[in-house]
């Protein structure tokens, strides 16, 4: 299961009550009020963590609460904080209104924090109603509620690069010969149900993720297939790569299926197909590709594509020097064309 977008209450503590208490022991009569404050109730705290890649853990999870504070005590003892409920999420969670939309936090940065609803305020004891004219105050504060917010937590990956194309073009296994992971593919369409993210490790350390999305087909953006849905994790990418599968084994063209995913694409956000891209013609190894390739260029001579045998791991390496080439020079990266 990937879950990517999830409704959630959250509920902060509510403070603890302040107490009423007095002052008893031998040989001091009438000792005073003693009663401590309550103390505050736990805040709840969203935080980034690169660690966690989807949000699965909220999946079932209707209402999120921190702890309450802890009533106060006799002998002016406060009492103790309620703990704080601290949330994980991956970096690209935003954090939207339930009922509006409005998005009330972008949380990209790993270790980026927000303290959504605040714990409530702890009581007042008696003691602190103390004055020369009232010796005795026989009241106290109960704690204040603490906040509470209905939200929306939706995921959009944060990846350098997304990888686009028609079910079974090799998207996923293009993913796994770039980048160091194992991901699911298979001989059938919409083998990938969910994003896959990866990444390049350079030698150098700088790495470039790339994210794999589910399959797009003509009418997605009538839902056909898995539909545009997942489109939004290649949105905040930098750069898009369009797969296509040169063999036509699934009796189409690369340059039909590149048309048709540039429109899907249009149709979803224009703006994406603003987006540096390039085109990968995958599956040369195939008796067929040479022509589809002929055809290719015939039709889209603009376009320089690279052309891979991404199930041998051939043609790869380019692509992945191109790659740290654009995420390097990230000023010009509107020049990046195939290799
Ligand atoms: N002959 C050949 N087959 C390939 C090549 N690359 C991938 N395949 C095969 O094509 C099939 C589909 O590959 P996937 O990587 O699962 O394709 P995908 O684009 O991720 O597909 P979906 O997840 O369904 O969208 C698998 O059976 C792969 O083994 C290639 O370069 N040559
Ligand atoms: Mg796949």
């Amino acid at each position: 299961m990937f879950i990517d977008r999830v409704k959630v209450r959250l509920e902060a503590g509510k403070g603890g009550n302040g107490v009423v208490a007095w002052r008893r022991e031998k040989y001091i009569p009438k000792g005073g009020p003693c009663g401590g404050n309550g103390g505050k109730g736990g805040s709840v705290i969203i935080v980034a963590d690169e660690q966690i890649y989807s949000l699965d853990w909220y999946r079932h999870k209707r209402v999120l609460k921190a702890d309450k504070g802890k009533d106060g005590g006799t002998n002016l003892r406060q009492g103790g904080k309620g703990k704080d409920l601290e949330l994980k999420v991956p970096c690209g969670t935003l954090i939207k209104d339930k009922e509006t939309g409005e998005v009330l936090h972008d949380l990209t940065e790993s270790g980026q924090r927000v303290v959504l609803c605040q714990g409530g305020r702890g009581g007042i004891g008696n003691n602190h109603f103390k004055t020369p004219t009232r010796q005795a105050p026989n009241f106290a504060t109960p704690g204040k509620e603490g906040e509470s917010s209905e939200i929306e937590l939706e995921l959009k990956l944060i990846a350098d690069v997304g990888l686009v194309g028609y079910p079974n073009a090799g998207k996923s296994t293009l993913l796994s010969a770039l980048a160091d992971v194992k991901v699911k593919t298979g001989a059938y369409p919409f083998t990938t149900l969910h994003p896959n993210l990866g990444f390049i490790q350079y030698q150098d350390f700088h790495r470039v993720y790339l994210a794999d999305i589910p399959g797009i087909i003509e009418g997605a953006h009538d839902n056909k297939g898995l539909g545009l849905e997942f489109l939004r994790h290649i949105e905040r990418t930098r750069l898009l790569i369009f797969v296509l599968d040169a063999s036509g084994i699934d009796g189409r063209t690369p340059a039909d299926d590149y048309r048709v995913l540039r429109e899907e694409l249009a149709k979803y956000d224009t703006e994406l197909l603003q987006k540096p891209y390039f085109v990968v013609l995958n599956k040369t190894d195939a008796e067929e590709s040479k022509d589809h390739i002929e055809d290719f260029t015939r039709h889209f001579p603009e376009e320089n594509p690279f052309q891979t045998c991404a199930e041998l791991g051939e043609g790869v390496q380019p692509i992945r020097d191109q790659l740290k080439s654009f995420s390097l020079d990230d000023e010009n990266s509107q020049s990046v064309v195939g290799y």
